[in-house]
């Protein structure tokens, strides 16, 4: 080869220059090395197409198998990898290896999606997250395969496809797309009281979450923590966002999915990208048979909480996402979660639907990823044994579709005495370090039953609703009303208004309200509805983990022609001593002239960034160009959503007439340049019932 070769494109004989030396030879996937990849081989160059064509033949053929099936829930989802870092050792509760000593990393990798919609579904609609982890520990990979939300639906794994093909998209018209707000979603979870509590989640703003980096993450089930002794501790898990809880409005939820419907997952890119690390604590609600069975609830019931008010959480480690993928399809999308896979030291309580689960997962990884061997892809593989084949799991199971390892030796089964004859006598298990399950006791009749203790589905819903800040519950009361008035069977709605009476009467007369129905008799229940101390740690707004900071959060500033250098400069180090991210936006990228003759490539444009894009606003304009942006629906919406989604507006007098255009009226969170970046820091809650009439 030269080093410069002139190449014929295949649009009639234009040409492009490329210097070989900076790039690798071309081959097809057997290594042949590849001299032409922009023209069919041909008969002739206007005659018909040669089927011995390999070079074609293989890179269509690999690219029309390019997807496989997306997963059948959870489809749409970013992941990044991180550590996870033991803060306070649990040795004396569990030989879990990650848990042993105080500053301990191990590795993570972990996913955050969206349920319902499909792969290429928008970031933002209302549903729940689900937030996985894959710990890589030295004793093998634990997955913790949890949500943003600590309870589930149902309480028992068999009504997992109703529940989910009701939720998706109906099967007969195949709308709508990553939305409950339909006539079969709510025709199933009227008729399944037990999803009253999740349903009260569902509804708050915990399902609007505004980065990935600002929601919690729960484990959901009781799990079993095994220590030395073989002594069983229950315990509950949490992740904690160090960026704080923070969620959109709805109508700015809405207008995000327009505006950019990768709108979380880019977020997860830049953070990562600006080092930025999105940051979680783990803690942990630790707690013996005693305890449980002094709840007035049942701590198998994946419908329960344990309020952190009667069980505080003890923070035992951080998780940090520091990098993410270089390929997506390789492992965002081939990483295969299964809470089946524990490591010594962890165990599973007897909750139904985590029963249940640990059959599903493994399953949907056969049809997903097409072969026993899917452990062995690179992302799943688990990293911490070295062993004498090279990798990191040793057992005598061999073959299957795309086995990728190639173990030496014939003991391909055990017991066996090779080794004796000096050849590779493989693997052996070992009593003393391998995976021991908790012996529990069990007893009973095969039955297919729901215990007594599973009776009562409102008294945490209601618990959850009385817990919420007024703010909150005039968005719960509002997100039933938006998706029941969604609901096109009149049945359905009455059916949820009778539920809801056993939640709370206020709630069921406000949504009623706001259906302009009447309110049905209420629905009967299984067991006597009980008024539970409220826990206000359930709280985003006004809750403990509500941070007012500029630390991980983006302020958008609207220039144009003229804006002043000097006030923009003072802005930017405002916000970027605050800890925060500042980006220019203006009506033209290229080059905004500014004040004193220089000129600023900005950030983005006016079209492209609206203001439900950013946490907060300022505006520093001159006269003309304000002037001028009036005349700019754009430019007036931008500053109208900003106020009308609660957020600060930082701004100079050039940009006042923009302002009253916009309807923005002055309160504690409207202010001069001076105070913006004290007052960007949170959202002006008490400004709502000024911009929108709520249930
Ligand atoms: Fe599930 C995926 C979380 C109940 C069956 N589930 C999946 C994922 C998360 C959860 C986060 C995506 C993992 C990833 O990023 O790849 N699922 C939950 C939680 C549940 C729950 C927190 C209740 C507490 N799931 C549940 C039940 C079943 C399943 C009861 C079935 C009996 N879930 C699945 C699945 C998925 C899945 C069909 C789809 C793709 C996959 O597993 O890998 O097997």
């Amino acid at each position: 080869m030269t080093d410069s070769t002139v190449r014929t494109t295949g649009n009639g004989g234009e040409t492009h220059q490329t210097t070989d030396a900076d790039h690798p030879v071309l081959t097809t996937n057997h290594g042949t090395p590849v001299s032409d990849n922009q023209n069919q081989l041909k008969a002739g160059p206007r005659g018909p197409v040669l089927l011995e064509d390999e070079v074609y033949r293989e890179k269509i053929n690999h690219f029309d198998h390019e997807r496989i099936p997306e997963r059948i829930v959870h489809a749409r989802g970013s992941a990044a990898h991180g550590y996870f870092e033991c803060t306070e050792s649990l040795a004396d509760i569990t030989v879990a290896d990650l848990f042993q000593r105080k500053g301990q990393r191990t590795e993570v990798f972990t996913r955050f999606s969206t349920v319902a919609g499909g792969a290429g579904s928008i970031d933002t609609p209302r549903d729940v997250r689900g937030f996985a982890v894959k710990f890589y520990t030295r004793e093998g990979n634990w997955d913790l395969v949890g949500n943003n939300i600590p309870v589930f639906f149902i309480q028992d794994a068999i009504k997992f496809p109703d529940l989910i093909h009701a939720a998706k998209m109906e099967a007969d018209r195949g709308y709508p797309q990553a939305a409950t707000a339909h006539d079969t979603f709510w025709d199933f979870i009227s008729l399944m009281p037990e999803s009253t509590h999740m349903i009260m989640w569902a509804m708050s703003d915990r399902t609007l979450p505004r980065t990935f980096a600002n929601m919690e993450g729960f484990g959901v089930h009781t799990f079993r923590l095994i220590n030395q002794e073989g002594k069983s501790t229950f315990v509950k898990f949490h992740w904690k966002p160090k960026a704080g809880l923070a969620s959109t409005i709805w109508d700015e939820t809405v207008k995000i999915s327009g505006a950019d419907p990768d709108f979380q997952r880019r977020d997860l890119f830049e953070r990562i990208g600006r080092g930025d690390y999105p940051t979680w604590e783990l803690g942990v609600q630790l707690f013996d048979e005693a305890f449980a069975n002094s709840q007035p609830y049942d701590v198998l019931d994946a419908t329960k909480i344990i309020p952190e008010e009667v069980l505080p959480v003890k923070i035992v480690g951080r998780m940090v996402l520091d990098r993410y993928p270089d390929n997506y399809f390789a492992e965002t999308e081939q990483a295969a979660f299964v809470p089946s896979h524990v490591v010594p030291g962890i165990g599973f309580s007897n909750d139904p639907l985590l029963q249940g689960r640990l059959f599903s997962y493994t399953d949907t990884q056969l049809s997903r990823l097409g072969s026993v061997n899917f452990h062995q892809l690179p992302i799943n593989a688990a990293k911490g044994r070295a062993s004498a084949v090279g990798c990191p799991f040793i057992n005598q199971q061999r073959d299957g579709h795309m086995q990728m390892a190639a173990p030496k030796g014939r003991a391909n089964y055990e017991p066996n005495s090779l080794a004796r004859a000096g050849e590779l006598g493989g693997a052996r298990e070992d009593p003393s370090k391998g995976y021991v399950t908790f012996p529990s006791d069990e007893e009973g009749q095969k039955r297919r039953v729901r215990p007594e203790s599973f009776a009562d589905h409102y008294s945490q819903a209601r618990l959850f609703f009385r817990s919420m800040d007024p703010a909150e519950q005039a968005h719960i009361a509002s997100a039933l009303v938006f998706e029941l008035s969604k609901v096109s069977l009149e049945h359905i709605r009455v059916a949820m208004l009778a539920n809801l009476r056993n939640v709370d009467e206020e709630l069921a007369t406000r949504v009623a309200d706001g259906l302009a129905m009447e309110l049905p008799p209420p629905s009967p229940t299984a067991a006597p509805v009980l008024d539970m101390e409220p826990s206000p740690a359930l709280r985003i707004i006004r809750g403990p983990l509500e941070r007012h900071t500029l630390e991980g959060r983006t302020i958008g500033i609207l220039i144009a022609d003229g804006t002043d250098a000097g006030e923009l400069k003072k802005v930017m180090a405002a916000v970027t001593q605050a800890g925060g991210h500042s980006i220019t936006i203006a009506p033209k990228v290229g080059a905004v002239p500014l004040s004193d003759g220089s000129k600023l490539k900005a950030d983005a444009q006016l079209f492209g960034q609206p203001s439900v894009t950013v946490d907060a606003c300022a505006v520093i304009l001159s006269d003309d160009a304000c002037k001028n942006l009036l005349k700019e629906g754009a430019a007036v919406q931008w500053v109208m959503d900003a106020f009308g989604h609660l957020k600060a507006i930082g701004h100079n007098a050039g940009a006042q007439p923009l302002l009253d255009k916009a309807g923005v009226e002055l309160d504690e969170g409207v202010v001069d340049l001076g105070a913006f970046a004290k007052a960007a820091t949170k959202r002006y809650w008490d400004r709502e019932p000024k911009v929108r009439t709520l249930a």
